[in-house]
């Protein structure tokens, strides 16, 4: 037998034997999206591991958006099937450095952007995701000074959006940040009704061009109730995937990268640790585990808590 369709069948059974929930991010191999229950970008899938009644969540993502699920369900079991599956952007604040800015600047409220450690998250006021960052900024009142991390250019993205002078923390990701503007232009060039359309963690000079700026799932709507029948997508390339599915008839191009990689697109090595074997395994052994202090998850708790009910 296909060895795919054949760890596939047996994901399944095992799922409904440990009444277990898989739930993959957007970014994920479509032979893992195939096994999903639930299938979103950050923010939808922290709802749903919000809501889940299953007794073992395999997270098939990144380290921190496991931890985040773990936050949220403490005494459930949370697995990730690579736990070296992290996040330059998350790793780009460590806590120890931001907790000497944060103690520099006592009076300043603490927005982090969900892609950053539980340890980060402790040192937060609010969480927030792309989808809804605008909101949570716009909720804190206008005199409060703002410190912003850990992502540099939704920072400035969301200081142009709202109005709002924050402190940024210098951190990006090598994801987002690997987008040419010149090939870009060209593939342009090649197909000048297309509508270019790209995540606000992408460069200035990228988003200044792009037609539409917005989340994961603010893209995938997007494209779906557009008229235009051609896109250039500045985002993971995994997002095609879902995308295809939703507008068969349309073209999407991946906004091309700086560097010749084997795909020519970004794509996030993180994300691409999972395989469909190593998420077997892991639901087979209930190994690797996200395992967390109390006190750090009812403290990391609390921002994701406030966002949760903002959005
Ligand atoms: O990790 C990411 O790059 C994103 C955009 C995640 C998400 O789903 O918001
Ligand atoms: Fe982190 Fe970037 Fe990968 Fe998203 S795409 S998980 S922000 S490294």
């Amino acid at each position: 037998v296909n060895n795919k369709v054949n760890l596939q069948e047996q994901v399944r059974k095992l799922k409904e034997q440990k009444n277990a929930v898989i739930l993959a991010h957007y970014y994920q191999e479509p032979e893992i999206q195939e096994v999903a229950d639930f299938i979103g970008d950050s923010l939808e899938l922290a709802k749903k591991a919000a809501q889940t009644t299953a007794d073992i969540i395999v997270f098939a993502g990144v380290h921190f958006m496991a931890e985040t699920a773990k936050i949220l369900n403490p005494s459930k079991k949370v697995l990730l099937p690579d736990l070296k599956a992290g996040c330059s952007l998350a790793d780009s604040c460590p806590p120890d450095a931001f907790r000497k800015l944060k103690e520099k600047y006592p009076d300043h409220a603490v927005v982090t952007y969900i892609n950053c450690s539980a340890e980060i998250k402790t040192l937060s006021d609010i969480v927030c995701t792309s989808s809804n960052a605008e909101r949570i900024i716009n909720s804190i009142p206008k005199e409060k000074p703002i410190i912003f991390a850990p992502d540099k250019n939704l920072g400035r993205y969301l200081m142009e959006k709202t109005g709002r002078k924050m402190l940024l923390w210098d951190g990006a990701c090598i994801v987002h940040e690997a987008f040419s503007l010149d090939k870009l232009l060209e593939v342009y060039k090649q197909h000048p009704s297309a509508m270019i359309i790209a995540h606000p963690e992408s460069e200035d000079h990228i988003l200044k061009v792009a037609n539409y700026v917005g989340s994961t799932s603010g893209m995938l709507h997007y494209v779906k109730s557009s008229e235009h029948d051609t896109f250039i997508v500045a985002t993971e390339a995994g997002i095609l995937y879902q995308m295809q599915k939703d507008v068969p008839h349309k073209t999407l191009i991946p906004a091309p990268a700086k560097e010749d990689n084997t795909c020519a697109c970004s794509e996030c090595a993180f994300m691409k640790m999972n395989t469909l074997q190593k998420l077997y395994n892991c639901l087979k052994n209930e190994d690797p585990e996200i395992i967390l202090e109390k006190e750090l998850m009812e403290k990391a708790h609390k921002p994701i808590k406030k966002m949760m009910e903002l959005s």
